[in-house]
C-alpha cells in the first residue's frame, strides 16, 4: 500500500472532525450551556449552575455539600412509599405536612425554566422562541442538524426502524395490569384532562400547539375559541347548554350547539354530543367526564346564583369557570397525582404554601411533557361495562353507551376495571400502537435529545448499560442491536421500556420528569397567585369552599341521580385472578402471542 493512502484517510478524518459541531457531544455538564466558537471549538456557560471549569464539572463548595447530602430520587421515593405509620403521624401535623409539600413543590418546579427558553426551531435563546406561543417549548434544545448521529455523537448513524421497534419492544403480548391498581376511571380522566393543553397543531406540525393558555384553562369544557364558548353557553344564569334524556342532563347535540365535532357518518344526529373539545366524541369515557363537568358547571351556577341573585349571566359564568379550574387542580393534586405517586405522604393543594417562595405564575407546555404523557399502555384490550365487554370497534364513537348506561353505571364500571402498566415494555395494545409510533416519529422530526440527556437534565444518573435501563436481558439485547449505545436510546421508547419501580406503574424517569412539569403547570396557574387565591375571586366563601373541598368522589356524587357509585383512580377491590396476574407480571412481558384488535382511525391518533 502506498504511503499516500493512510495520509489521505487521516486528512479525511480531520475534515470530518472539523465538520462536526463540537456541541454535538454535549460537553457541558450540569446544565451548562454549550455555544460553538468558530467551527471547531465550544464554550460552556456555567453561570449559576453551581459548577465551574471548562465543562462545568467542578462543583462549588456549597454545591458539593448539597449533593453529598442529597439522597437519590430512588431513595426519596422509597422513603415516601414506605413507613406508613410515620407518614400517618406527619400527615396530621400541619406545619410538617406543609413544609414537606413546600419542598416537593419547589424542588420539582425549579427544574422547569420559567420563563421558557427553547423551542423546536430555536436551540438558543431568542425573543422569537420566548414570545411565540404557538410553539410547544423545549426543555432541552434540539440536537444540532450537523451532528454525526441523530443523538449527537452516540450510537449509530441511523435510528432503528420505528415499526420494527414498536413491534419488538412496545407491542403488548398479554395485558400487564398495573401493580398500583390504576383504574380506567383514572385513564379516562388523564385523557380528558390533558387534552385541554396537549393539543398539537396538526396543520403546522408536531412542534406547534393549539392550546393558547398552555395550562389548566378548561378549554376542553368551554372551547378554545370565544366563538365556540358562546355557542356552548345558554346565556342564562351562567349555564351551559344541555339536554335532558331520561330525566338526566347530557351535553347538547351538535345541531343544537352548532359547533364542529369529529364524528364518523354512522353516528346518529341525536347522539352527536357537542362539548368543548371537538374530538371527545371518540371515547365514551371522555363523554362521561364531559357530562360530569357540564353538570358540575350548571350546579355551581345555581349555588352562585343563590349567593348572588344580583349577578348577571356573564359574571356567573366567569366565576363558575374559575371555581371549576380550582376544583380541577385540587382533584388532580390530591386524587390523581396522589394515586400515581403511591406515597403515604398526603399531598396538599394549598397555593399559600408557596407565597413566601420565589415562584413564577406562568407556564408553557413543553414538547417533552406532551411526548412523555402518551400513556397508551393504560388502555386495556376491551372495555367492561356492567356485564358486557366491548372491543375497540364496538367502543369508539359509540356515543349511545353514554345514555344507554348512564353516568353512574359508567363510573362504577370504569372504577372497577384495571388499567395497564405503563413502564416495563411490551404493553401497548395493538389498537393504539400507531399512536406510540407517531410519538417516536414526531420526536425524531423535532430532534429530541436522548433519554440519558434528559435523565441528566432532571438530576438523574444516566443509565450505563441497556440492562441498567430495562432491568432484564431480553429487551436489553434488542435495544443494543437497534441503538448500539445506551446513550443513543430515544426518550419515548426509553420511558416505555424502562424498568418499573418496585410495584410501580412507571420507571424512575417518567416520575422525575413528569412531576416537575405537572406541579409547575398546576401551581403556576393564575388562580394560585396571591392576588387571585382569595374567596372573592370565587364568589365568596361558598365558592372558595367548593374549590377547597373538591374530590373525584364529590364530583360524581354531586352530579348523579340516585345512589352514588364509588369513584376512584384505583380499583377498590382487585379480583384474585387479576392480582395473581399482577404478581406474575412483576417479571417482564416476554414474546408470546399477539392479540390484534381493530385499528383506530387516523383522526384519533392524538387521543
Ligand atoms: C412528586 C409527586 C408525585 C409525582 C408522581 C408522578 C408524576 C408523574 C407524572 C405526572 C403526573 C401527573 C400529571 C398531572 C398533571 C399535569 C398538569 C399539567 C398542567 C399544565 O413527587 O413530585
Amino acid at each position: 500500500m502506498s504511503t499516500t493512502v493512510p495520509f489521505l484517510l487521516l486528512f479525511l478524518g480531520v475534515l470530518a472532525c472539523e465538520g462536526a459541531n463540537p456541541c454535538c457531544s454535549e460537553p457541558c455538564e450540569n446544565r451548562g450551556v454549550c455555544t460553538t466558537v468558530g467551527y471547531d471549538s465550544y464554550e460552556c456557560d456555567c453561570t449559576r449552575t453551581g459548577y465551574y471549569g471548562q465543562n462545568c464539572t467542578t462543583p462549588e463548595f456549597f454545591t458539593w455539600i448539597k449533593y453529598s447530602l442529597k439522597p437519590s430520587p430512588n431513595t426519596v421515593h422509597y422513603i415516601l412509599t414506605h413507613f406508613r405509620a410515620l407518614w400517618n403521624i406527619i400527615n396530621n401535623i400541619p406545619f410538617l405536612r406543609d413544609a414537606i409539600m413546600r419542598l416537593v413543590l419547589t424542588s420539582r418546579a425549579h427544574l422547569i425554566d420559567s420563563p421558557p427558553t427553547y423551542n423546536s426551531d430555536y436551540g438558543y435563546k431568542s425573543w422569537e422562541a420566548y414570545s411565540n406561543l404557538s410553539y410547544f417549548t423545549r426543555t432541552l434544545p434540539p440536537v444540532p442538524e450537523d451532528c454525526p448521529t441523530p443523538m449527537g455523537v452516540a450510537g449509530k448513524k441511523e435510528l432503528p426502524d420505528v415499526n420494527v421497534m414498536a413491534e419488538k419492544l412496545l407491542l403488548r403480548r398479554t395485558f400487564i395490569p398495573d401493580p398500583q391498581q390504576t383504574s380506567l376511571m383514572f385513564a379516562f380522566f388523564a385523557q380528558h384532562f390533558t387534552h385541554q393543553f396537549f393539543k398539537t397543531d396538526m396543520k403546522k406540525g408536531p412542534a406547534f400547539i393549539r392550546a393558547k393558555n398552555h395550562g389548566v384553562d378548561l378549554s376542553h369544557i368551554y372551547g378554545e375559541e370565544l366563538e365556540r364558548q358562546h355557542k356552548l353557553r345558554l346565556f342564562k344564569d351562567g349555564k351551559l347548554k344541555h339536554q335532558v334524556l331520561d330525566g338526566e342532563v347530557y351535553p347538547p347535540t351538535v345541531s343544537d350547539a352548532q359547533v364542529d365535532m369529529h364524528y364518523p357518518p354512522h353516528v346518529p344526529e341525536s347522539h352527536r354530543f357537542a362539548v368543548g373539545h371537538e374530538a371527545f366524541g371518540l371515547v365514551p369515557g371522555l363523554l362521561m367526564y364531559a357530562t360530569l363537568w357540564l353538570r358540575e358547571h350548571n350546579r355551581v351556577c345555581d349555588v352562585l346564583k343563590t349567593e348572588h341573585p344580583d349577578w348577571d349571566d356573564e359574571r356567573l359564568f366567569q366565576t363558575t369557570r374559575l371555581i371549576l379550574i380550582g376544583e380541577t387542580i385540587k382533584i388532580v393534586i390530591e386524587d390523581y397525582v396522589q394515586h400515581l405517586s403511591g406515597y403515604h405522604f398526603k399531598l396538599k393543594f394549598d397555593p399559600e404554601i408557596l407565597f413566601n417562595q420565589r415562584f413564577q405564575y406562568q407556564n408553557r407546555i413543553s414538547s417533552e411533557f406532551n411526548t412523555l404523557y402518551h400513556w397508551h399502555p393504560l388502555m386495556p384490550d376491551g372495555f367492561h361495562i356492567q356485564d358486557e365487554v366491548y372491543n375497540y370497534s364496538q367502543f369508539l364513537f359509540n356515543t349511545t353507551l353514554l345514555t344507554d348506561y348512564g353516568i353512574s353505571n359508567l363510573v362504577e364500571s370504569f372504577t372497577n376495571q384495571i388499567a395497564g402498566r405503563v413502564a416495563g415494555g411490551r404493553n401497548v395494545g395493538r389498537a393504539v400502537l400507531m399512536v406510540a409510533v407517531k410519538s417516536i416519529e414526531n420526536s425524531r422530526l423535532m430532534r429530541f435529545q436522548s433519554l440519558n440527556a434528559y435523565r441528566k437534565r432532571f438530576n438523574m444518573k444516566p443509565y450505563v448499560s441497556f440492562e441498567d435501563l430495562t432491568g432484564e436481558k431480553e429487551m436489553a439485547a434488542e435495544l443494543e442491536e437497534m441503538y448500539g449505545h445506551v446513550d443513543a436510546v430515544e426518550l419515548y421508547p426509553g420511558l416505555l421500556v424502562e424498568k418499573p419501580r418496585p410495584n410501580g406503574i412507571f420507571g424512575e424517569t417518567m416520575v422525575e420528569m413528569g412531576a416537575p412539569y405537572s406541579l409547575k403547570g398546576l401551581l403556576g396557574n393564575p388562580i394560585c397567585s396571591p392576588e387571585y387565591w382569595k374567596p372573592s375571586t370565587f364568589g365568596g366563601a361558598v365558592g372558595f369552599n367548593i374549590v377547597n373541598t373538591a374530590s373525584l368522589q364529590k364530583l360524581v356524587c354531586n352530579n348523579v341521580k340516585g345512589p352514588c357509585p364509588v369513584a376512584s383512580f384505583h380499583v377498590p377491590k382487585v379480583r384474585d385472578s387479576v392480582l395473581s396476574t399482577i404478581n406474575a407480571s412483576t417479571a417482564h412481558s416476554s414474546q408470546k402471542e399477539v392479540n390484534p384488535t381493530v385499528l383506530l382511525k387516523d383522526r384519533s391518533s392524538e387521543l
